[in-house]
């Protein structure tokens, strides 16, 4: 075994040498005399082109009985190829078989159920459309991080296993914690990140969150990841600047970053090019009347239903704020519309093109009397909220944030089918394993 290898992006810059690739065998062709195998390492795919005369009978024979999928070391010398994916081929000159499976791979050329390929998410992550996804998530990720860490905002951790009830007691995965206490595992990190902003100012947690939700549709995980930016003295319009200018700067990034996988996975990039701030902003009222123009038949004063959202944002061509909801359907830290006290000041941000809510926020009740009331209202235990209502009794404050589900996000970008393929390792009710 070799101790120093390339990786296949840097093979570029090694034309004419002879270097060692270390990775996996995802694909073979053969004719008598050559055989091209298709290499891939993580950062590239290369293909090597074995020439029965030009390597040991040894490394030519083991070639033939590769399978797919067989970790190998590959010895070889680079040469430029233009129409090479990554600019390069391999004139193999030495195989060192690592590991030659004894079984097919489950998952070759066919075309495979989605079950299946769930089943095998631990080997689908290998192929190339899920490489590009993944990629992808990784750099919404990154963009938006980077993008409050250039605005002032502090990472500030919130914790998983709480005894505060987020977002609602229905939807809440319970445990028995110690000694016949109830614990819950975080529905959202807000409520730390609101006593973490009277500390900080400005500030975001980012981490898994957990629904127990029976919601069997395209855009529901039991497990998702959320972004959640919390802003001491940002009222209702500086939290919508705030999103609008964050999903800019994602979308922007992806768009420099990540091109080729867009265009590998056939996303229209045409689309993603409009996403610029400002977006739509209308108000619930007015994408209620809409949508009953559009033929729904929610009625006024109810949330809006998953086909609600996908006819209502195929009118769009760029993300839409819905705004100021009826407060019966919003969460009870919602601040009170100071026109109508049947409205909260809150948006939801919904993705165009079908894609539905990405973002839920609003701004925050901060009069201690209202959101005691609110709380009976939805008969939540006061005891477990002592420690949040110490924010309004000590130095309360006008402040806002929302929590943005970062896998609506990438299914948005990617113009994925399902949500499920916007994250590694997705759970959902029928799904734990693996
Ligand atoms: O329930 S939210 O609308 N809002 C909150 O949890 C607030 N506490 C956030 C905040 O203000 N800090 O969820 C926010 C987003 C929502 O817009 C979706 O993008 C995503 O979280 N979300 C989900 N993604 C995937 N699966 C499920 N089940 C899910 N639920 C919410």
């Amino acid at each position: 075994m070799s101790e120093s290898w390339i990786y296949i992006k840097d093979l570029v810059k090694h034309e004419g040498q002879k270097v060692t690739v270390k990775g996996w065998m995802y694909n073979k062709r053969s004719s008598g005399k050559i055989h091209f195998l298709q290499l891939r390492d993580g950062t590239g795919t290369v293909q090597g082109v074995m020439v029965k005369k030009e390597v040991s009978e040894e490394a030519f024979e083991d070639a033939k009985r590769l399978w797919l999928e067989a970790s190998v070391e590959v010895e070889g010398i680079v040469r430029l190829d233009e129409r090479a994916p990554s600019g390069v081929e391999l004139t193999v000159t030495a195989l060192h078989v690592i590991q030659n499976p004894t079984e097919e791979y489950p998952l070759g050329k066919k075309d495979h159920g989605i079950d299946f390929l769930l089943d095998h998410r631990h080997l689908w992550l290998r192929s190339s459309r899920q490489q590009a996804i993944m990629k992808i998530r990784e750099r919404v990720i990154w963009a938006a991080r980077e993008y409050l860490h250039n605005e002032g905002f502090m990472l500030i951790d919130s914790p998983i296993l709480t005894g505060s009830i987020g977002e609602g007691a229905s939807g809440l995965f319970e445990l028995n914690y110690f000694e016949d206490t109830k614990a819950y595992l975080a529905q959202t990190g807000q409520l730390y990140a609101e006593a973490a902003a009277a500390a900080f100012g400005k500030v975001y947690c980012f981490g898994p969150t957990f629904r127990a939700e029976k919601s069997k549709t395209r855009r529901h995980l039991t497990e998702f990841w959320m972004l959640e930016p919390e802003v001491a003295y940002y009222d209702h319009e500086k939290n919508i600047e705030l999103q609008e200018n964050l999903v800019s700067y994602i979308v922007e990034q992806v768009l420099l970053h990540c091109r080729k996988e867009l265009e590998s996975i056939d996303r229209d990039i045409t689309k993603l090019e409009k996403v610029k701030a400002p977006f739509y902003r209308i108000t619930y009222d007015k994408a209620m009347e809409m949508l009953h123009e559009l033929g729904s038949s929610t009625p006024y004063g109810d949330d809006f239903g998953n086909e609600d959202e996908t006819i209502l944002t195929q009118q769009f061509d760029k993300p839409i704020f819905v705004e100021c909801y009826p407060k019966k359907v919003k969460a009870f830290y919602m601040k009170e519309h100071p026109e109508n006290p049947d409205l909260v000041l809150c948006d939801d941000l919904l993705a165009p093109e079908g894609y539905g809510e990405i973002i839920g926020g609003s701004q925050r009740e901060d009069d201690l009397e209202r959101l005691l009331a609110r709380i009976h209202e939805e008969g939540l235990q006061e005891e477990s909220y002592d420690w949040y209502l110490d924010l309004r009794k000590y130095g309360t404050f006008v402040h806002s944030g929302f929590g943005m589900g970062i896998e609506r996000v990438i299914a948005w970008i990617c113009g994925l089918d399902h949500i499920r393929e916007a994250i590694p390792w997705p759970r959902t009710i029928y799904r734990i394993k693996p």
